[in-house]
């Protein structure tokens, strides 16, 4: 769960790109780039990285394109670092950008120290999640924000109730895909496992008629983030912008009334979720409307739920079909801690499911390899210099996250599925060679949760089921996703 997933969005708008990308702007930016760089390299050591424009206008915004559609996506990059090194210049997607495939400068970016680098969005993002938006959120207000809401989710009272939460919802669905005839489609299905906890941590709301209407039309809302920047009635973008309306009106609603029974109670439990913990906080000061303000927040966080966490579940079982050794092993290691359980007939604590060292393996390879968070996109406020580059002032940069996961000089054999790889002591741990949910400043307040809830997936269908999984390919663009959605049957052990 990471406000990252967003930004993963703007590699989406490439779709409709072709179109768009042949603008007045462009050849603005492409004579502005190149002056720009002419005058700098001259008094300075420091250079702007090699690379070429391409062609005119477009760039090389189809070569980009052409190796995301293929099982490489990252062969784009791989192809210009052997040219140019590890940082290189391009043009794509109407953009003067410079790329980085370096974990340094990835880091360096990610941190944002003195906050030099602000989010580069496309336009159709902004206008649908409006100016109060955490990801467009700089400074003291993004920083509050993100330490209650981190605060929350690792508080000990949290993590013993959402621990329970998510047993029930995943023994649940679970149960209920045995019912079912023919295969189920995990993609979906994983989608919406993670939705009713979602909307479980953030509301409160549990399975019934309003959780199945927030879901319809948080995706009516959620499907223009990736459309075409046009606001006339009939568009993607206008749908999308009355779904958030009517989402919008619903989750006030909650709020409201959440507001009106705050006041009334003196004695102040823990908080029950993370309406609670904003109203509590932030619903007192006048310096903004609380309720537009935190309602805003609530949907925005819906975003990144919806696509990393069910994408990880689906791939790992992906991977783990593939992969009969990894997946006996798995099972075995999670039918000990069952067995364990059942016998001293205790619940399940956080700790152990998060304590299974083969698992977070499982977990963490199943990460690097889907690269679903694949690259991180800023505009410089002012010149940076760093290793030797120079980023001018107002350019993009592109941090290439998952060039640096499929680096043979990081992981060997980068494109195999390979768990134990993460036994040799400190792989990606010291490093900044492993950023699944990004990273830095903006790194995701709900990693740990996003953990946990694949632990618990994964614990609960290798010790009760056994599955078969439909053949099935993954494709990278313009999202990580499995091309059938992922058919599989189960069947209690
Ligand atoms: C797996 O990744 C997490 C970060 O997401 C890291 O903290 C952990 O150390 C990694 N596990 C191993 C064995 O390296
Ligand atoms: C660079 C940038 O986007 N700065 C913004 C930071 O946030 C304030 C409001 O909170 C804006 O006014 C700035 O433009």
């Amino acid at each position: 769960m990471g406000w990252e997933t967003s930004e993963k969005s703007w590699v989406l708008m490439m779709s409709g790109v072709v179109g768009v990308v042949i603008s007045v702007g462009l050849l603005y930016k492409l004579v502005i780039g190149r002056s720009d760089e002419r005058s700098v390299k001259e008094k300075d050591e420091f250079v702007i990285p090699r690379g070429r424009w391409g062609w005119p206008l477009i760039g090389e915004t189809l070569e980009f394109i052409a190796s995301a559609y293929t099982s490489k996506p990252v062969t784009f990059m791989d192809t210009r670092k052997s040219l140019y090194g590890n940082v290189f210049k391009t043009h794509i997607l109407g953009k003067a950008i410079i790329v980085s495939t370096d974990p340094d400068v990835n880091k360096f970016i990610l941190q944002n120290h003195g906050n030099v680098f602000i989010p580069c969005y496309p336009k159709t993002i902004t206008e649908l999640l409006g100016k109060s938006s955490i990801l467009q959120m700089n400074g003291s207000l993004h920083k509050k924000m993100h330490a209650l809401i981190g605060g929350y989710l690792k508080s000990p009272q949290f993590k013993a109730r959402i621990t329970q939460d998510i047993e029930n919802v995943v023994r649940l669905s679970l149960s209920s895909w045995t019912n079912k005839k023919h295969y189920i489609y995990l993609q979906d299905e994983t989608k919406k496992i993670t939705f009713e906890i979602l909307v479980r941590v953030l509301l409160s709301i549990s399975p019934g008629e309003e959780m199945n209407l927030l879901k319809i039309e948080f995706e009516e809302f959620i499907k223009g983030l990736i459309c075409l920047p046009i606001k006339l009635p009939g568009t993607r973008l206008y749908k999308s912008l009355k779904a958030k309306e009517r989402l919008l009106k619903m989750v006030k609603r909650v709020i409201e009334e959440r507001q009106i029974a705050l006041k009334k109670i003196q004695e102040k439990g823990f908080p029950d979720d993370v309406i609670d913990v904003l109203l509590r906080d932030i619903g007192g000061s006048d310096e903004m409307q609380p309720l537009d303000f935190i309602s805003g927040n609530i949907i925005e966080m819906m975003i990144p739920g919806e696509e990393t966490v069910p994408t990880a579940m689906t791939l790992a079982v992906k991977f783990l079909t593939d992969n009969p050794v990894a997946l006996a092993h798995l099972v075995e290691e999670n039918m000990e801690l069952k067995k364990r359980k059942d016998h001293s007939n205790e619940e399940y604590s956080w700790t152990d499911y998060m304590s299974l060292p083969f698992t977070q393996n499982v977990i963490n390879e199943t990460l690097r390899l889907a690269n679903i968070i694949n690259a991180v996109w800023r505009k410089a406020l002012k010149d940076v210099k760093i290793k030797g580059y120079l980023i001018p002032k107002g350019w993009c940069v592109l941090a290439s996250l998952s060039s640096v996961h499929m680096d043979e000089m990081n992981y060997e054999n980068p494109y195999e599925f390979d768990p134990w790889r993460w036994k040799q002591t400190g792989a990606g741990v010291s490093t900044n060679i492993f950023t699944p949910f990004g990273g830095g400043q903006r790194l995701c307040p709900g990693l740990e949760l996003s953990r946990l809830e694949i632990s618990i997936f994964l614990h609960h269908l290798v010790t009760t089921y056994r599955w078969g999984a439909e053949k099935d390919d993954i494709i990278y663009f313009p999202t990580v996703r499995m091309k059938r959605k992922l058919p599989i049957t189960i069947m209690p052990l």
